[in-house]
C-alpha cells in the first residue's frame, strides 16, 4: 500500500509558451464549466432528479480540458470517457443539449432513454462512450484508419480509465494503432482507482505508460492536474500524429476525488490520499496561477464562478420542463 507525506510539497505549475492569456482564460472557463455541471448533477442526484450514475469528474478537469484543447476542433474527433465533461464544452456541445441528455428528456440525442453521457454527435466530432470499458478504443482506432484512408489529416484522441485499460480491446486497439502508424492519441486517465479497487491490486507495472515499449510507440506519464502540461504534451504527440508518425500513449496521472458514481460513498479510499490531491486540485491551482500572473482578478474570478452556476441553473430548469420519452421509446431501435 503506497504511503502519502501529506507535506510533500505541491510543484509549480508547467508555463506553455504556446499559449496566449486568452487561451488560458478559455482554459480556465472550460475547467470551471466542467466543474460547476458537476456541482449541479450532484446535486440532482440527491435530490432525486438526476437519474443512473452520476460520474463526478472532479479532478479531472486539467486532463479532459488540456487535451481536447490541444487538437483542431475544425478536423480532430473525441472519444471522451465517462469523467470527460470538460471535452465535451471544449468541443462545443451545447449546454441544454448535454442537461438533457443527463436529464434523460426528450429532444435529447439519446431521446431520454440515458442518463448520462452515452451520446455522439457527429457534427460536433464527438463519439462518446459506450459502457463497456475500452469498447470504443478499436472504433477509435478505426476511425483514424478510415480518415487516413481518405487523405484527411485527422486525429483521433480517446481516453480510458486505469481500470478499463486492463481491457483486451485497450491492447488490440493500441497494438492495430501502432503497427498501422495510426494518428490516435491514447490518454490512460489513472485517478487511482477503478471502481472500489486501488491501483496496486489493478497492474503490476511501475507506470502505465510503459506498457508503449511492447506496443512500439511512444509512451509517458504527466501530473493530469496541470492543465497547461497537458495540453503542451498532447499537442506534442497530435503534431506528431498528423505527421504520420503513428499513436502515443499519455497516462495521465490524477485522482477520483468522488466516489465511483454518487450512489458510493467511497468510503474505502484513505482520507489522507484524498487530502494529499485536494491540495493538488486542478482547478484551484490554476486559479491561483492566473490569479498570481494577473491574467484574471479574483473579482471577475467570482463573476465567472457564478455565471457559469447561472447558467447550468437556467439550463437544468430549461430541461426539467420537458417531457420524459413516452414507453414507446424504449422499443425503437430494437431489432429483435
Ligand atoms: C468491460 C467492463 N467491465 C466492467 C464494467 C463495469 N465498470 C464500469 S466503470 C468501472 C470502473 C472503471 O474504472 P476506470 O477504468 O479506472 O475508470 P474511472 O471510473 O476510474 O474513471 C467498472 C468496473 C464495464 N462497464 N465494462
Ligand atoms: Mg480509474
Amino acid at each position: 500500500m503506497t504511503t502519502y507525506n501529506l507535506d510533500e510539497p505541491v510543484p509549480p505549475l508547467h508555463v506553455s509558451e504556446q499559449l496566449s492569456d486568452d487561451d488560458r482564460l478559455a482554459l480556465l472557463g472550460y475547467m470551471i464549466a466542467a466543474r460547476e455541471f458537476d456541482n449541479a448533477m450532484i446535486r440532482l442526484y440527491r435530490q432525486g432528479r438526476a437519474f443512473g450514475g452520476v460520474y463526478a469528474q472532479i479532478g479531472n478537469e486539467a486532463t479532459a480540458v488540456g487535451a481536447s484543447y490541444a487538437l483542431d476542433r475544425t478536423r480532430d474527433v473525441i472519444f471522451p470517457m465517462h469523467r470527460d465533461i470538460g471535452m465535451h464544452f471544449v468541443f462545443g456541445a451545447p449546454l441544454d443539449q448535454l442537461m438533457l441528455n443527463f436529464l434523460a428528456r426528450q429532444g435529447s440525442q439519446m431521446r431520454g432513454t440515458d442518463g448520462t453521457g452515452h451520446y455522439a454527435d457527429p457534427t460536433l466530432r464527438i463519439y462518446g462512450n459506450i459502457s463497456h470499458l475500452a469498447a470504443m478504443m478499436p472504433v477509435a482506432a478505426g476511425y483514424a484508419l478510415a480518415a487516413r484512408m481518405r487523405n484527411q489529416e485527422i486525429v483521433v484522441l480517446t481516453t480510458i480509465g486505469d481500470g478499463g485499460s486492463n481491457v483486451g480491446e485497450f491492447h488490440e486497439a493500441m497494438n492495430f494503432a501502432a503497427v498501422q502508424k495510426l494518428p490516435l492519441i491514447v490518454i490512460i486517465e489513472n485517478n487511482q482507482y477503478a471502481y472500489s479497487t486501488p491501483r496496486e491490486l489493478e497492474y503490476a507495472c511501475r507506470q502505465l505508460s510503459d506498457r508503449a515499449i511492447g506496443y512500439g510507440c511512444p509512451g509517458v506519464t504527466i501530473d493530469g492536474t496541470d492543465v497547461e502540461l497537458v495540453f503542451d504534451t498532447v499537442r506534442q504527440y497530435v503534431e506528431q500524429a498528423r505527421q504520420g508518425n503513428g499513436p502515443a500513449l499519455i497516462e495521465t496521472v490524477t485522482m477520483r476525488m468522488r466516489g465511483h458514481a454518487e450512489h458510493d460513498d467511497f468510503r474505502y479510499v484513505p482520507r489522507e490520499l484524498l487530502a494529499y490531491w485536494d491540495k493538488r486540485d486542478p482547478l484551484r491551482r490554476y486559479e491561483a496561477f492566473l490569479l498570481e500572473r494577473g491574467v484574471v482578478t479574483s473579482d471577475a474570478l467570482e463573476q465567472l464562478h457564478a455565471e457559469t452556476a447561472r447558467q447550468m441553473t437556467a439550463a437544468i430548469d430549461r430541461a426539467l420542463e420537458q417531457p420524459y420519452p413516452p414507453p414507446e421509446e424504449a422499443f425503437r431501435n430494437v431489432f429483435v
